[in-house]
């Protein structure tokens, strides 16, 4: 299973297509996470996410700047191969300073994957055993910035995380 996350896009609706199809290069996608901030910035790439895969799962959280979209929930939490995994923007886990509420929100619902956004700094580091994860904005495409995250969970619940540059 191979699983996408992108956060923080704040509007760029273009570069969150363009890491879209690059994302979308070899195996299809079967889980899309948006991790809050530009959470509506996926309208854009629903269409050909789900043109590639019509079973794909959408899993989005709203970000602080995701004003009126209530709709949609701040913490998502989904099983892969029998490995949980949580998404949350984490401006209410206070990330910018700590990751304590973090880890204690996926410890507490015993996911081994924790997506999150906010800082604007990606981030992949195992901490007792939880990757946590922030693909960081979608800002700028440079070589050497990071445009996702990508987890792919085998069938017996292995997990190979990489946080995925754009490519030159
Ligand atoms: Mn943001």
């Amino acid at each position: 299973m191979k699983i996408v996350a992108f956060s923080d896009s704040h509007g760029n609706r273009d570069l969150l297509r363009e890491a879209a199809e690059m994302a979308l290069r070899g195996a299809p996608i079967d889980i899309c996470v948006h991790c809050g901030d530009g959470a509506r910035d996926m309208d854009a790439i629903e269409p050909i996410l789900r043109a590639a895969n019509p079973n794909v799962r959408l899993y989005v959280v709203r970000g602080n700047c995701d004003i009126g979209a209530f709709f949609l929930p701040v913490l998502e939490i989904f099983d892969v191969n029998g490995v949980r995994m949580i998404a949350t923007h984490g401006h209410a886990l206070e990330v910018k300073t700590h990751y304590g509420a973090l880890l204690n929100a996926a410890e507490s619902r015993e996911a081994k994957v924790a997506f999150f956004g906010h800082t604007h700094r990606p981030l992949l580091e195992a901490i007792h055993g939880v990757y946590l994860i922030n693909p960081g904005a979608l800002r700028q495409r440079l070589p050497g910035n990071i445009a996702y995250a990508q987890v792919m969970v085998d069938a017996q619940g292995n997990i190979r995380a990489d946080l995925m540059p754009w490519l030159a």
